[in-house]
């Protein structure tokens, strides 16, 4: 009889926390595809569903102001050309790819990797998101080209072409890796322990393949989307030094005071 009501107990007990797991599954499948990451098969961690809880020390840094703007470009740019790529690739492409090295739209320049470098309140470290950034290699190319993540978060680098890709990063502070996504739905899960602004990553199987990854010890960056729009928020009150970087033309640096937390505009343009 007892014995029966503790099997009963125990079945329960089982039956919530399967309920709980897949109810937590089902979020995180459903904020995956909010964020529209892509597909690729859903090997996940379910037990990070603490994304947003920070311990105290860390939640202080953290305020209400935000510098956002846009990064233009002025200069005549130089027109995209279809990127030459092998049949594996073409035929996996409805149309050619364009060079993205320099992506102009009515001047207004994307790409450019927007970061707080300088002002941050000292002595406070920021919790590493639990959610991976996500990078695909897609039509042999990457994408984003250009992204940012923090120290330590975990970046997913999946596979959407039926073949080969192999993974290069070369970083000088980091440690790098050269490893295969033999084939679509394949993937690695990787980490940089270390600050470093921009990473290089390389495939040797497709030579034009390139991807630049910002890595930072905090969550104050942004990169310029097609509009040449970017904005970081969650910034406390306080001067800050930022920096601009873009692939071709450098990097440019501009001082914003964010009051009141409030929003600090900060334009770039490149010539
Ligand atoms: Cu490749």
């Amino acid at each position: 009889m007892q014995m029966s009501r503790l099997n009963q107990e125990g079945n329960s007990n089982q039956t919530k926390n399967l309920m709980r797991l897949t109810a937590i599954s089902m979020l995180l499948v459903l904020l995956l595809a909010a964020c529209g990451g892509g597909g690729g098969d859903a090997a996940m961690d379910s037990e990070s569903d603490s994304g947003d809880s920070m311990p105290a020390e860390e939640m202080t840094a953290m305020g209400a102001g935000s510098v956002s703007g846009m990064v233009m470009f002025t200069g005549e740019p130089s027109e995209r050309t279809p990127v030459r790529m092998n049949d594996d690739c073409t035929d996996e492409r409805a149309e050619a790819a364009l060079s993205e090295d320099m992506i102009v739209n009515e001047g207004a320049l994307q790409n450019v990797f927007v970061y707080v470098s300088a002002g941050l309140p000292e002595g406070y470290s920021y919790a590493t998101p639990a959610d991976p950034v996500v990078m695909d290699q897609e039509g042999c190319m990457y994408t984003p080209r250009v992204m940012g993540m923090q120290t330590g978060q975990t970046i997913r680098i999946e596979n959407s072409d039926p073949f080969q890709h192999n993974v290069h990063p070369v970083p000088e502070d980091n440690r790098g890796f050269n490893e295969s996504t033999p084939g679509i739905g394949d993937y690695l899960e990787k980490s940089f322990l270390v600050p470093e602004v921009m990473i290089s990553v390389k495939c040797d199987v497709h030579s034009w393949m390139q991807a630049y990854i910002g890595v930072l010890d905090h969550p104050y960056f942004a990169t310029t989307d097609a509009s040449g729009a970017f904005s970081i928020s969650g910034l406390p009150d306080g001067n800050y030094t930022v920096t601009a970087w873009h692939e071709q033309l450098g990097e440019q640096t501009m001082d914003v005071m964010v009051v009141d937390g409030g929003m600090a505009e900060a334009n770039v343009t490149y010539q």
